[in-house]
């Protein structure tokens, strides 16, 4: 490791979070000496200070996912949203934490020469999702993490709110090749909050759900009585319940975590305004999809082509639409972090009151 980074990373020691099974002693963490990378204990998650301060002071934070920036959208508009999101989660007083594995470091908050690392390295970065973890770590790898390892690494840094584009789902045709995304099953067990636009119909939705369900993971539609579709506000299933406030979604992820729940998605639809330019991608991706059986893509291969083929068929009216979205999630997730950061605190001083 570079001079510099590892400096940074001995800087950060200060901040590390012990994995659950150190919890009682998480002063040995405080302590421990660090020369750089390699003292990090693997799988040790490391905060960025404005994070640790931000945690600390019951401030709200939202955490931020890295693939999407890796493989979900060309350089140099990726590294423009990645800043851009953080600067929007910041000016409605919440804290950003992009997450990722930088060195076999896992990280919660980034600066910005990581959030430039990782764009310009786009799929070249590792795609990591919750099995890959382990082996990214012992190997000193750099990836960026899916909204199933991006949960994960939020949870074990304490923090519960989380916005991205769209959520991975069952694939279509998963009933027989049973490609169904990690997504769901860490929503199931990890106490996460996820804000995005829905699932991409590239997936079927349906099942989704579905699978949703048998997970235990409370779906919500934001403002709106179906599960939104990403490039469409609709998708013709209704989302089991309607958050019609931050303060009613805050209380929502309170309620979960009081209880010791899993997760939840809540689904925000795509602002009306790009919802048009959304329709027309829809022929782009039914031949994506057409695509991507000819040629027999499986795996963790398929969603990053699909995105590309997308973005390449529909020219660049699927980039508008999707960084739209994001942006606005982006605003709600951060208005509904700090409406649950006052909650807690309420609660902290007895005052609760309902009525939201
Ligand atoms: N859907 C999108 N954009 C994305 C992804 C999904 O509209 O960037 C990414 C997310 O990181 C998600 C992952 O967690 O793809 C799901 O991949 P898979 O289907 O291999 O689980
Ligand atoms: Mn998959």
């Amino acid at each position: 490791m570079e001079v510099r980074a590892s400096r940074r990373v001995a800087a950060l020691a200060g901040h590390l979070v012990p994995s659950p099974s150190d919890a009682s002693s998480p002063k040995k963490w405080l302590t421990m000496p660090c020369d750089g990378g390699a003292s990090v204990a693997a799988g040790a998650v490391v905060l960025h200070p404005s994070v640790a301060e931000a945690l600390a002071s019951g401030g709200a934070v939202v955490a931020l996912e890295s693939t999407i920036v890796s493989h979900g959208m060309p350089y140099p508009q990726n590294l423009q949203m990645a800043r851009e999101v953080e600067a929007i989660v910041r000016a409605r007083g919440a804290t950003p934490a992009t997450v990722a594995i930088l060195d076999g470091v896992p990280r919660v908050g980034l600066d910005d020469a990581d959030l430039r690392r990782l764009a310009e390295l786009g799929a070249r970065a590792r795609k990591v999702s919750r099995r890959d973890v382990p082996a990214v770590i012992a190997r000193r790898e750099t990836g960026a993490t899916t909204v199933s390892a991006t949960a994960l690494l939020a949870a074990r840094a304490g923090v519960s709110v989380f916005v991205t584009g769209g959520i991975g789902g069952v694939h279509r045709g998963g009933e027989a090749s049973m490609d169904v995304s990690a997504d769901l099953t860490e929503l199931g067990k990890t106490p996460v909050a996820v804000f995005c636009a829905g699932a991409k119909s590239v997936l079927d939705i349906p099942r989704t759900l579905e699978f949703l369900e048998t997970q235990g993971v409370a779906v919500v539609g934001y403002g709106v009585k179906e599960f939104p579709a990403f490039f469409s506000r609709s998708s013709g299933c209704d989302a089991p319940a309607v958050a019609a406030s931050p303060e009613q979604a805050a209380r929502m992820i309170r309620a979960a975590k009081t209880l010791g729940l899993g997760g939840s998605v809540f689904g925000v639809p795509i602002p009306e305004a790009h919802e048009a330019a959304g329709r027309e991608v829809q022929r782009a991706i039914d031949r994506a999809l057409a695509e991507a059986e000819a040629m027999r893509v499986k795996g963790a291969d398929v969603t990053p082509f699909l995105l590309k083929r997308i973005r390449e068929l529909s020219g660049g009216a699927s980039l508008e639409a999707n960084l739209a979205l994001v942006r606005n999630n982006a605003e709600v997730g951060a208005d509904v972090a700090v409406a649950l950061a006052r909650l807690a605190a309420e609660e902290r001083e007895g005052g609760e009151e309902g009525g939201v």
